[in-house]
């Protein structure tokens, strides 16, 4: 296996697991519904839902950055405002970090040694750098949602 092949591995594995520290994110999204989702149950934190936004959004800035694309997101694109918060959204928010994610690891897995060492344009890391960088921001984030799935299911009192 390539050193691209294997990251492009690890940002399949962010999504279908296994991860040694605990479920990957569609085991730990598979059973959260549109309702928990978009609730709030530790104030001053954010939903699910807008994790899982902001999950996506950075996931795809790295497949821009990744075709040369310079920049910051702004923080409406960082921490998107969700407003639509149905069933039927929540299922296209999922299936959109599962596709952003599948769509990075394709791009990612055919490249060369070279490529990942290469210093990504007006940055200060690698291209390398920036996909293990998904791979934690994963992590870290997916911890955040199984903290705050324990606290929608056993702190809450308001009917969930
Ligand atoms: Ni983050």
């Amino acid at each position: 296996m390539t050193q691209a092949q294997q990251i492009a591995n690890a940002i399949e594995r962010s999504i279908d697991g296994p991860m040694w520290h605990g479920p990957a994110l569609r085991e730990l999204l598979s059973d959260v519904s549109s309702e928990e989702a978009a609730h709030h149950p530790l104030t001053g934190l954010h939903s699910i839902w807008e994790i899982v936004a902001h999950l996506a959004a950075w996931v795809e800035i790295a497949g821009r950055r990744l075709q040369g694309e310079q920049g910051e997101p702004s923080e409406a694109v960082n921490w998107l405002a969700v407003s639509l918060m149905t069933r039927d959204a929540w299922k296209i928010m999922l299936e959109a970090l599962w596709r952003i994610h599948q769509e990075l690891a394709q791009a990612v897995n055919c490249l060369t040694a070279d490529q990942l060492s290469a210093t990504l344009p007006g940055r200060n890391h690698s291209v390398q750098a920036m996909l293990q960088g998904i791979v934690e921001h994963d992590a870290y984030h997916g911890g955040q949602i199984a903290v705050l799935k324990r606290a929608l299911r056993t702190l809450d009192t308001r009917g969930f």
